[in-house]
C-alpha cells in the first residue's frame, strides 16, 4: 500500500499531479500539502511549511508516507527579485524533504529539475544530457545543486530519488507563477477571452516546452520504472516540443484568426536566451521508454477547447 505526500500541491504542476496520483493510488492515500490551499483541491490536504524540518518529519512519519513528490520551488523569474531568499527556500526545502525521507524510510522521492539548469557554453540545439551546468538564475543554480544532492543521497544512503528536467509546462488546469515560460500559458487565456496578447519575450525566442498531460505522464512513468532501469541519478533531460512566441501565435491563429499579438521583451528575455532551444532526451527514451504525445498544434487545440469550456462555465 502506497502513501503519497506532495509538497507544493497548490502550484501549477501540483494541482494536476495531485489529481493524477489520487486516481492512481486512491484519494485517501494522497496527502496534498502547501502553505495555502488552492480551491481546486479535493481529498486530503495539509498546510505544510516545508522550510520547517520538524513539520516535514512529523507529516511523513504520521502518515507513514512511502513516496514524496517534492514540488516546492521559487521559479526562474520571480526568484531573481531576491536571490538569497530564493536559494534559501529552494535548498532548505530540498534538504528537509531528502533528510526526513531518508530517516523515515520513504521508498521513493520525485524531485523536479528544469531545463533552467543549463546556461552558458552549451549546445543550444539538442542540448545533451550531461554538459557543464552553468545556470544564470538562482532557480537554475538551486535545481543544478539539487540534482547533485539527489545523486548524493542515492549513492550514499540508497534513497531512491528520481528526477526529470522539465521544459516549460503548459496546461489549462492551473496557472504558473513566476516562471519565464509562463507566457505560453497566458497566451491561451488571452486568445480564448479574445484579448490582444503582449508577449514579454521576442517573437523568435525558441524554448523547450511540454503539454501538461505529457509532463504528468512522464512523471508517473519515471516513478513506475524498475529501479535498475534508472541510470541517471542526477536528472533526466525531457523533451516535448520546441517553439517560439511567433509559432505558438500562428498555431492559435488557426483556431482564432482574429487573435493579435505584440512583443515587449523585459528582463525575462535574458533568462530565456540562456536556455536551450531544444533538448536531447534520448537517455530517458532508452532507460524508461519516454515518448511525448503532443505537438504544438495538438496542444493548442486541447488548450483552446478546455479553456473555452472553463470560461463559459465560470461566466454562467
Ligand atoms: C520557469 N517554468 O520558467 C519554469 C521552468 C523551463 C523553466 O522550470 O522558471
Amino acid at each position: 500500500m502506497e502513501k503519497i505526500l506532495i509538497t507544493g500541491a497548490s502550484g501549477q504542476l501540483g494541482i494536476v499531479l495531485t489529481k493524477a496520483l489520487q486516481k492512481k493510488y486512491g484519494v485517501e492515500n494522497v496527502i496534498a500539502s502547501d502553505i495555502s490551499k488552492s480551491s481546486n483541491h479535493e481529498g486530503v490536504f495539509e498546510i505544510l511549511n516545508v522550510t520547517n524540518y520538524e513539520a516535514v518529519d512529523n507529516c511523513i512519519s504520521r502518515h507513514k508516507i512511502t513516496q514524496v513528490y517534492h514540488l516546492v520551488a521559487i521559479l526562474s523569474a520571480k526568484g531573481e527579485a531576491n536571490p538569497l531568499n530564493t536559494w534559501g527556500i529552494n535548498m532548505n526545502t530540498l534538504f528537509n524533504v531528502f533528510e526526513a525521507s531518508r530517516l523515515n524510510g520513504v521508498k521513493k522521492v520525485f524531485y523536479p529539475s528544469s531545463i533552467a539548469v543549463f546556461g552558458e557554453d552549451i549546445e543550444y540545439i539538442n542540448t545533451p544530457q550531461s554538459p557543464n551546468l552553468t545556470p544564470l538564475t538562482v532557480y537554475g543554480m538551486s535545481k543544478a545543486a539539487g540534482e547533485n544532492w539527489a545523486n548524493y543521497y542515492y549513492k550514499k544512503y540508497g534513497l531512491d530519488i528520481r528526477s526529470v528536467r522539465y521544459p516549460g509546462v503548459i496546461g489549462y488546469q492551473s496557472l504558473p507563477g513566476g516562471g519565464t515560460t509562463d507566457y505560453a500559458v497566458s497566451i491561451f487565456h488571452s486568445a480564448v477571452k479574445n484579448e490582444d496578447f503582449n508577449c514579454f519575450l521576442e517573437s523568435s525566442t525558441t524554448l523547450p516546452m511540454i503539454f501538461m498531460d505529457d509532463a504528468i505522464r512522464a512523471t508517473l512513468e519515471l516513478m513506475d520504472a524498475p529501479k535498475e532501469n534508472i541510470k541517471v541519478r542526477t536528472s533526466y533531460n525531457l523533451a516535448g516540443m520546441s517553439f517560439n512566441p511567433k509559432q505558438i501565435y500562428d498555431s492559435i491563429k488557426k483556431i482564432n484568426p482574429n487573435f493579435k499579438i505584440s512583443y515587449t521583451p523585459d528582463f525575462r528575455q535574458e533568462i530565456a536566451n540562456s536556455w536551450p532551444k531544444s533538448i536531447d532526451d534520448s537517455q530517458a527514451r532508452k532507460d524508461w521508454g519516454w515518448q511525448p504525445k503532443y505537438n504544438l498544434d495538438t496542444m493548442s487545440k486541447e488548450m483552446m477547447e478546455n479553456l473555452k469550456e472553463y470560461y463559459n462555465l465560470v461566466s454562467v
